[in-house]
């Protein structure tokens, strides 16, 4: 049986608000992604995934909508998207929508009618629980769980009005959908189609492993300085998880050639095996946390520096947990993360282009975020005034509050925060670095004089060559797809090494993630000797010593 096409494909990651500002109001939009596809048939990709774009009182970049079936004004119109879509279709793309129905916004019609009284035939569409006995009403502690939100505070509000609390375990205008109640399972599903019927090629699904909550709504150790607690046990991969996704799949997702990716927080590997066999019918891949939580110290923002031994062992056992069933998506970066040639790179071209060789000669499903085919680093923030997205302005209330140094608060804010990804496109070196004629709703990264699209085209040595290569290379060689992955030395600091074999090809991967010259100690280092050079950031074959960033993609044949 043919492989489904996702598993030679490559998709880039547009945050639209960020990518290309047609309008000239600073904001980027429909008709600017329009403009900018061959930049993106040249590079390669095969599906776009597109972020929110629907209306949005835009609390939390746009993952709070108020109207699913509608394209935000700041992005256009139906209209726009009709022909971007038919455009893309035409040029040979694919596109993927972003479906957020773990939650909606609190200004969508569904719990505008829900909050407005307790007897509201959508009530139940929500999260609603009067406050714990004994206490006083939208007082701290009178909650009726003391699960923490994950922007900082309790994952519950209240209503005065009608007295009682909504779940949130986002922004607090961000309730979450009961799905529980089939009725908005039903809704969801006929909204999926709404747009499968306008031609989308399937879903990127956030946060869709937290839809199934333990109904009994237990509290949750509080770890840290509290007072609120990890409730994660009770709505991560939930009771009815694998019930809720196999339903919706059976609903929505039938057809072979649509493309499903659930974001799944806290997902374990054998939780993942479950989700994508196909033979279960629920998602194609998932995006899992943990290689992304490795420099994690306390919290996201205690940074620790990465051990590459601990991101061999995750990678390696993410390979080899999901090599005979199911499949893997592979990131570095995303809107949610910091740039990954600041994080793990030291901000250069050579360790962005060494960091996308590493990743993409793995087995699975490449994705990359705007920008970080052009080595796009984070931003050298100065202020907390400068940032927008709610996740680090909680953070940065939350601590101080606390009593934390603001300096120290910033310095986390400057090397994780969400902000880092969503700074404009640095499509060249003019000001506003080509992404608006107005003023960026975000400020665009001084550096994109040297870090830009146009002074890279041309470039074959430029970080943007060098990721047209690796795309291509996915296209082309059937072991990158394929191939049986294999983790060599595991105990080694600085080298990232690993085949793959499909048949009589095989390949080895050798990528020097450090800013030092590296020895490859291999068992047989000369068996390589005649193998040819695919793709090198250096030019050089063979397994011999690696310059700082360097690295290698050997082929040979063997019997
Ligand atoms: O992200 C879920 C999620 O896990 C992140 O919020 C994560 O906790 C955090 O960014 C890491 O610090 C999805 C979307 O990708 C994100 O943009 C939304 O804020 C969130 O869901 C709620 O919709």
């Amino acid at each position: 049986m043919a492989e489904p096409w996702w598993k030679s494909a490559v998709v880039y990651q547009i945050y639209p608000r960020s990518f290309a500002d047609a309008g000239g109001d600073g904001i980027g939009d429909l008709a600017g992604i329009e403009s900018k596809l061959d930049y993106l048939v040249d590079l390669g990709v095969d599906v776009i995934w597109l972020s929110p774009v629907y209306p949005s009182p835009w609390d939390d970049g746009g993952y709070d909508i108020s109207d699913y079936e509608d394209i935000g004004p700041d992005f256009g119109t139906l209209a726009d998207f009709d022909r971007l879509l038919a455009t893309l279709h035409g040029r040979g793309l694919k596109l993927v929508m972003d479906l957020v129905v773990n939650h909606t916004s609190d200004e969508h019609p569904w719990f505008v009618e829900s909050r407005s009284s307790r007897d509201n035939p959508r009530r139940d569409w929500y999260w609603w629980r009067p406050p714990r006995p004994g206490g006083q009403p939208g007082v701290p502690g009178t909650e009726p769980t003391n699960w923490a939100s994950f922007f900082s505070g309790s994952a519950w509000e209240f209503d005065l009005p009608t007295g009682e609390y909504y779940l949130h375990l986002f922004s607090g205008k961000q309730p979450d959908l009961n799905w529980e109640n089939p009725e908005v399972r039903q809704a969801v599903y006929a909204m999926m189609r709404w747009w499968l019927d306008r031609g989308v090629d399937g879903f990127r699904m956030d946060v869709i492993n937290m839809i199934s909550k333990d109904t009994a709504l237990p509290d949750g150790p509080v770890r840290g300085p509290g007072p609120y607690g990890d409730g994660a046990a009770f709505f991560i991969d939930g009771p009815r998880i694998h019930e809720f996704v196999n339903e919706m799949h059976k609903a929505v997702l039938t057809d072979g050639d649509l493309l499903s990716v659930g974001e799944m927080p806290g997902v374990t590997l054998e939780e993942a095996r479950l989700f994508t066999d196909p033979a279960r019918a629920e998602v194609d891949m998932v995006f899992q946390f943990e290689h992304v939580g490795l420099d994690h110290g306390l919290s996201k923002w205690d940074v620790h520096p990465l051990d590459l031994r601990d991101l061999k062992a995750s990678f390696g056992r993410w390979q080899a947990g999901l090599a005979g069933v199911g499949w893997n998506s592979l990131y570095w970066d995303n809107h949610d993360q910091p740039r990954i040639v600041s994080r793990w790179g030291d901000g250069s071209p050579l360790s962005a282009k060494t960091l996308g060789t590493l990743l993409h000669l793995h087995r699975g499903t490449p994705y990359v975020y705007q920008g970080e085919e052009l080595g796009m680093t984070n931003y050298p923030w100065s202020d907390i005034t400068q940032f927008r997205d709610i996740e680090s302005i909680d953070h940065y209330a939350d601590a101080i509050a606390r009593g934390a140094d603001p300096e120290l608060v910033l310095t986390g804010l400057r090397q994780v925060s969400r902000d880092n990804a969503r700074t404009p496109m640095q499509w060249d070196a003019s000001v506003n670095a080509g992404f608006t004629t107005g003023t960026p709703w975000l400020p665009v990264n001084p550096n994109h004089s040297e870090i830009n699209a146009a002074a890279q085209r041309d470039d074959p040595d430029s970080v943007l060559t060098h990721y047209k290569r690796l795309i291509a290379l996915r296209h082309e060689e059937r072991a990158v797809a394929l191939g049986d992955f294999t983790m060599l030395l595991p105990e080694d600091r600085q080298v990232y090494a690993f085949t793959r074999r499909l048949d009589s090809t095989e390949l080895l991967v050798l990528c020097n993630v450090s800013g030092t010259p590296a020895a490859v100690e291999l068992p047989e280092p000369a068996s390589w000797d005649s193998a040819e050079l695919l793709l090198g950031t250096h030019g050089t074959a063979g397994t011999g010593t690696l310059q700082p960033w360097e690295s290698r993609v050997l082929r040979r044949v063997v019997a």
